[in-house]
């Protein structure tokens, strides 16, 4: 059984191989999303970590209830923690990476360690959320003053399964505080935490484990699931999904897509050019020794935002609707850069993108099918800039694309991201994190074996996907990159 906690939605999926094809089917899905919370210094965005540790236990019961389960993994998005005190007890609600508390820590840390010496340690983008920077903006806070330990998201659901602490590697690596070298912490990060920050972060971390490592046995609060293996899987969401992109060999990239779209290619080691590193390229580790150097793209969370708006305000906009309206407009009317730090926060995101358009001499998309259109195509240019400057960075050779996760269904946004790349595109699975996630789980105890591609070669015999041929000059894409800047 998978769990998969994405920003938007929590899910349990169950998984069966039969006869080497993979089954799954989703046993339960319980709502998620960010909490503001007034406090004494503004409102803070939080997690219900709670509610998402109750969904789990009544989908795994649910799940289990006709047979048990053989294995459990569970994933989630990254960077996130939850800390522990002294007597094993939750120190507050985990703080959301969307909050706005770690505006300005990052350049408190490259005071004392410079962003170039980071990266030689890390290889890891600069996102504000990255947990040493969570880490810095916390320093002194009650709540660290307290904990006893830092356990990650899907880590702290495990041991609360479980009773165990560990840091599963793909995840810790999204830290910033992973030497990407050796794969384990960095004494560097650990000393100028404690020496500059007073966050005692070689007490409060548990011990790495790889993908594939049996964790504990799961306690009796899940029911008929109780007693069945916690295996540690890819339990950053982005590995497990890029563990189950159903490629035959090296030459693909992949976008990783769903409320972000995680745009790169797959290496054997990490590249830590200076180059890399000036245009956010990260190295984030995967599944059996694995790199993943990628940009992060924002995704569809500018339409999902959009649709809350619009929610709000009165107008629920149907989707597949919306979808087919937005093909209808004329392509490329206009564009923003998804990346630009105001897209970030939750918020209005159609007036953000017509303020961002108007600074830029377009016109503002004013439908709804516009907004979406402008997304879309937004999106598609951001996909081909990181596609291409992954492959050019790393020397990666990339013959196709293939879009994995809940992006995997938009044929609009496919049928783009084929025109905008040049390349091939190979849609699906959409439900790539929950089978990446199950796979690695089942070769850990033992019902499946092989390497990687093994795994993906399941993935491929068991789920149709699209194939989205280019069609048309890739010229006025590259003219519109050029209105961005
Ligand atoms: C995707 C993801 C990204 C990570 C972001 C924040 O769900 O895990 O890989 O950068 O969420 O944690």
């Amino acid at each position: 059984m998978a769990v998969d906690l994405g920003a938007s939605s929590g899910r349990v999926v169950a998984g069966r191989l039969e006869g080497g094809l993979l089954h799954t089917e989703e046993a339960a899905r319980f709502p998620n999303g960010p909490v503001p919370v007034p406090t004494a210094h503004g409102e803070r965005l939080h997690w219900d970590v709670l509610s998402l540790y109750s969904g789990i236990l009544a989908g795994l019961r649910a799940a289990a209830a006709d047979g048990g389960a053989a294995s459990v993994g569970v994933d989630s998005w990254a960077v996130d923690y939850g800390l522990l005190d002294a007597d094993g007890e939750l120190v507050g609600n985990p703080v959301h990476y969307r909050d706005d508390r770690t505006d300005g820590a990052a350049e408190r840390v490259f005071e004392d360690l410079p962003a170039e010496e980071l990266y030689a340690v890390n290889g890891l983008q600069v996102q504000p959320f990255n947990t040493l920077f969570q880490l810095v903006a916390a320093s002194g806070s009650a709540h660290l003053a307290s904990a006893r330990d830092l356990l990650l998201l899907p880590d702290l659901l495990g041991h609360w399964l479980t009773g165990e602490r560990v840091a599963e590697l793909t995840n810790a690596s999204t830290t910033g505080m992973v030497d990407a070298g050796t794969r384990d912490w960095s004494q560097r990060c650990l000393d100028l935490l404690r020496d500059r920050h007073g966050v005692p972060a070689a007490d409060l971390l548990p011990r790495i484990v790889a993908p594939g490592t049996v964790v504990g046995h799961l306690g009796p609060a899940a029911g008929p699931a109780s007693g069945a293996p916690l295996v540690a899987v890819g339990s950053h969401d982005t590995a497990s999904a890029v563990a189950a992109v159903p490629a035959e060999r090296r030459t693909f990239a992949y976008i990783s897509s769903g409320t972000w779209s995680l745009v790169g290619v797959e290496l054997d080691a990490p590249v830590r050019t200076e180059q890399g590193r000036a245009e956010n390229f990260t190295n984030e580790l995967g599944v059996d020794g694995t790199v993943r150097y990628l940009r992060n793209v924002t995704g569809l969370w500018l339409l999902q935002e959009s649709l809350r708006v619009w929610k709000e305000r009165g107008t629920e906009v149907d989707l597949d609707g919306l979808l087919e309206r937005a093909a209808r407009v004329p392509a490329l009317s206009c564009v923003v850069d998804v990346d630009d730090a105001r897209f970030r926060p939750p918020g209005d995101m159609p007036a953000r993108i017509a303020a961002y358009a108007a600074e830029t001499g377009q016109r503002p998309p004013e439908t709804d099918a516009e907004v979406a259109r402008c997304v879309f195509d937004s999106l598609a240019l951001a996909y081909r800039r990181a596609v291409r400057r992954a492959a050019e960075l790393s020397g990666a050779g990339v013959e196709v694309v293939h879009v994995v996760g809940g992006g995997a269904r938009n044929t609009l946004l496919c049928r783009l991201t084929a025109d905008a790349t040049g390349l091939p595109v190979v849609a699906g699975p959409a439900e790539a994190t929950a089978v990446g996630n199950l796979l690695v789980q089942a070769r850990a105890v033992g019902a499946l074996d092989g390497d990687l591609w093994d795994l993906r070669r399941v993935v491929g015999d068991s789920f149709a996907v699209h194939t989205y041929r280019p069609e048309g000059a890739t010229a006025p894409w590259e003219a519109a990159e050029r209105r961005l800047v």
